[in-house]
């Protein structure tokens, strides 16, 4: 029987983002993808897009949870994304305890900033909220921004060393998820990967790759789907990182082949057949 998976987050209409990024991708892994929008934007709200609407569907949430009770939909794993407004996240933690299967992963983005600083319509106040939601995953998938966020630290961007790397991790599970996956990591400036920690063994490993100069919006959105697709096709949480963060660098070297300057997400949809073969598919 297929697996079935509930994604929640924007639906950004254009802009190569959050559900328009996780249904092809999931789907093109095999899995069923159910969708819960936090809310619907004429595009997202980084860029030159320059102006943004925004429908908040907060209010939709607990009555979409209601009728899933009533009819007794369960998901086979959870993966959140960016999230509307601090009262979804309330929310999102009652559909999380009524949906999700007994032992089925809970897969968290806290997708809220990047290079430094929190996307529009964020504070500090939603970033505490977001920690109560990662308190409860099975795995979080932040950037070092939204590391330094979630921790209430400076947000250090470069000239790390492994020590930094490693205590970050550290700190990042214990906010209570039981694997972190530190997306951005690179140690020298052609290099860019992610940073593997499992609390429970205490370990943590790396997959970095060649650094491609350019970078585009929507990165993140590609390699948390594509891991959630391979989680889901029973690789383990290593070898699913490897494989998106293959995927995200192909899909970004594909954008770039293209020359069509498609500045606002990456081109993944010319990568997805390179992915299923990864996937065996
Ligand atoms: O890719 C993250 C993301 C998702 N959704 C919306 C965004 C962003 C990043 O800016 O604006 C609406």
């Amino acid at each position: 029987m297929n697996k079935k998976i509930l994604t929640i987050q924007d639906i950004s209409c254009v802009g190569q983002c959050s559900i328009t990024v996780a249904l092809p991708i999931i789907s093109a892994a095999g899995i069923e993808t159910a969708i819960l929008p936090s809310a619907v934007l004429s595009t997202h709200t980084a860029g030159p897009f320059g102006h943004f609407t925004f429908r908040d569907l907060t209010e939709d949430l607990p009555k979409i949870n209601k009728h899933w009770n009533d009819i007794n939909i369960k998901f086979d794993a959870i993966y959140t994304g960016y999230i509307g407004s601090k009262l979804q996240i309330d929310y999102i933690l009652d559909i999380i305890s009524t949906t999700l299967k007994d032992g089925a992963p809970l897969i968290v983005d806290p997708a809220m900033g990047d290079n430094g600083r929190l996307y529009t319509g964020f504070d500090e106040d939603f970033v505490s909220y977001m920690a109560k939601l990662c308190a409860k995953a099975d795995v979080i998938l932040p950037n070092l921004t939204e590391a330094a966020y979630l921790l209430k630290e400076e947000c250090i961007l470069a000239n790390y060393d492994k020590e930094y790397i490693e205590g970050l991790v550290r700190r990042l599970a214990g906010l209570g998820a039981k694997v972190v996956i530190l997306t951005g990591v690179g140690f020298k400036e052609n290099e860019l990967g992610v940073c593997i920690y499992d609390s429970k063994e205490d370990k943590t490993s790396y997959y970095l790759h060649n650094k491609i100069s350019q970078s585009f919006h929507g990165t993140g959105d590609v390699f948390s789907s594509s891991f959630v697709g391979a989680v889901l096709n029973g690789f383990d949480y290593y070898k699913a990182a490897q494989i998106a963060a293959d995927f995200t660098r192909q899909s970004i070297a594909l954008t770039i082949e293209d020359k069509a300057e498609h500045w606002y997400g990456v081109e993944f949809e010319s990568a997805l057949p390179k992915y299923m073969q990864m996937l065996g598919k």
